[in-house]
């Protein structure tokens, strides 16, 4: 077996660790398991295995369909009442939790703090909840006036057959305004991977493309970009520094009226791979913008991004700005981060985060002097780890068959390629545009990626590789934090934010070092380590 070691942790081989991990399982579960752990070697082509069925038993971090739709992809958009078609329970954790923040538009329209649901109770389960989304979207539109109404589908719809489709077309030639239905079911799917598809899908057919408007010179959109505690804010200030503007953001700080314009930017920057690919891929098919990937977490990478901008306009002017802004701004940042470096070098970190803030943050605490040893999406699927490259071998699994794919053609009067044939080809070659490698070219050997991981592995983890810090989300921060281990929730940036671009990273390094030196971790013990832990083993006589 080869000496593979886990960087700055207690000297563990690895694989037999990872064997140790997956023999908690009953034999069946542990050989699935294996498929999803990668011990990196750099040297080969390695394949994990992702998008699957959590198996039955083993708590996991994932989310449901409806939560990757509403939750995540359709309620920031802040000038749209969304309306939860549901018992009230579904709408708690889709009520801002994510801490996705909005700023009115000169129409004033916002509606993010309110919570919208229909309320479905038992009579309504057994007599059909039609009738009350009816109602519910006259009253939201008698009320507040807004431009569109979204609908959104919780479990109980799709298993008594309301047809939100119906309701919601009716309801809209009577109201004379966008009544847009998600059927977003929390059970279709694997995890909150499938409602992101739902989601780019009707945002596709119903928003996108439906105002032309005048273009301003060097307009962009921010694709997979959600204001998590003010990132697109942060992001938008250098970008409109650089003399970029944004046309809308898909969807922080989102706006209906602005995406409705969206087929009129130059290009698409993609930030999360995963949850708006679908939407950047049929942009470019029916309208020929083409994409290009970035990440703006971490000074690095958002000075590398601006730059891969500036290639693709490759317009003098344009460049000396980006290059002027990366320098003053780089400046400040390092400048800014210094004295937490000599407090966090040699740091060790988890992150286990949803479908792309697991690769976006390792560069981030690199910078930092940190060392990410173990890394993995909750729901990202293989071409997020393994790159675009692996796409054709990726199978459709039977559980998103009943995902709708919209069959895309170009716009017979709107397309318009961005640039000559020659220039496409020659920036997809440079990988300026059409390009993601995903997350496994960024950890080199001494990591392991973990996808789907349960909290049984995450213990593990933690008890062999001691980890200085792990970041993740809510279902686990306290049962990490009672290891006395700090965790950092990556999703909502607990109360703090914004991350993203210069000034974030800045933030992000003052929180770290408030997280991981405040006393309280030495006070802390662990319950087992109060109390005997009981021991038993299962008879079996036969
Ligand atoms: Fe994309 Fe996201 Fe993420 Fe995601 Fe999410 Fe999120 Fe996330 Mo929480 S869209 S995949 S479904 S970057 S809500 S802003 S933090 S799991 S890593």
């Amino acid at each position: 077996m080869p000496d593979k070691r886990i960087m700055n942790a207690p000297a563990i081989a690895l694989d037999e660790f990872v064997e140790g991990v997956v023999d908690v399982y009953p034999a069946k579960a542990a050989k699935k398991r294996r498929k999803h752990i990668v011990v990196r070697d750099p040297a080969e082509k390695q394949r994990i295995e992702a998008n699957e069925r959590t198996i039955p038993g083993i708590i996991s971090q994932r989310g449901c369909c409806y939560a990757g739709c509403k939750g995540v992809v359709i309620g920031p958009i802040g000038d749209v009442v969304h309306i939860v078609h549901g018992p009230i329970g579904c709408s708690f954790y889709a009520w801002l939790t994510r801490r996705n923040l909005f700023r009115p538009r000169a129409d004033g329209q916002n509606y993010m703090q309110y919570c919208f649901s229909t309320d479905m109770e038992e009579k309504d389960i057994i007599f059909g909840g039609e009738k009350k989304l009816k109602a519910a979207i006259q009253e939201a539109y008698d009320i507040f006036k807004p431009k569109a109404i979204s609908v959104l589908a919780t479990c109980p719809v799709g298993l008594i057959g309301d047809d939100i489709n119906a309701v919601s077309k009716e309801m809209s030639e009577k109201i004379g305004i966008q009544v847009i239905p998600f059927s977003c079911e929390g059970y279709k799917g694997v995890s909150q991977s499938a409602g992101h598809h739902i989601a780019n899908n009707n945002l596709f057919k119903f928003v996108v493309g439906q105002d032309d408007i005048e273009q301003k010179e060097h307009t962009i959109n921010i694709l997979g970009e959600y204001n998590t505690g003010g990132d697109t804010w942060e992001i938008e200030r250098v970008l409109n520094r650089c003399g970029i503007n944004v046309l809308s953001v898909f969807t922080g700080n989102g706006s209906y009226s602005e995406m409705r314009q969206s087929h009129m930017a130059d290009v698409n920057l993609l930030m999360c791979h995963r949850s708006v690919n679908y939407i950047a891929d049929m942009m470019e098919t029916k309208f020929g913008i083409p994409w290009i990937k970035v990440n703006f977490i971490g000074i690095k990478a958002m000075a590398k991004s601006l730059k891969k901008i500036a290639r693709f306009y490759d317009d003098p002017k344009l460049t000396e700005r980006v290059e002027q802004v990366i320098e003053e701004e780089v400046a400040k940042a390092e400048e800014g981060i210094a004295r937490y470096i000599p407090r966090l070098k040699g740091k060790t970190v988890i992150l286990f985060v949803g479908g792309s803030r697991a690769h976006h943050y390792q560069g981030l605490f690199r910078e930092l002097g940190m060392v990410p040893i173990v890394a993995g999406y909750e729901f990202a699927h293989r071409d997020d780890y393994e790159g675009r490259e692996v796409l054709p071998d990726i199978k459709v699994i039977a559980d998103n068959r009943n995902i709708e794919e919209l069959v895309v053609e170009r716009d017979p009067e709107r397309y318009n390629p961005r640039k000559d044939e020659e220039t496409l080809k020659r920036l997809k070659e440079e990988e300026v545009i059409d390009t993601y490698h995903g997350m496994f070219p960024d950890m080199g050997s001494g990591t392991m990626a973990i996808d789907d991981v349960s909290h049984k592995e995450l213990g593990m983890l933690i008890r062999k590789l001691k980890p200085d810090m792990v970041c993740s989300g809510i279902k686990d921060k306290y049962v990490i934090e009672k290891f006395g281990v700090p965790s950092k929730q990556l999703h909502n940036y607990d109360y703090s934010g914004p991350f993203a671009g210069f000034r974030g990273a800045v933030n992000f390094a003052k929180d770290l070092d408030m997280l991981i030196h405040n006393p309280a971790w030495k006070l802390t013990t662990p319950p087992w380590k109060k109390r005997p832990v009981l021991k038993a083993d299962l008879a079996v006589t036969t």
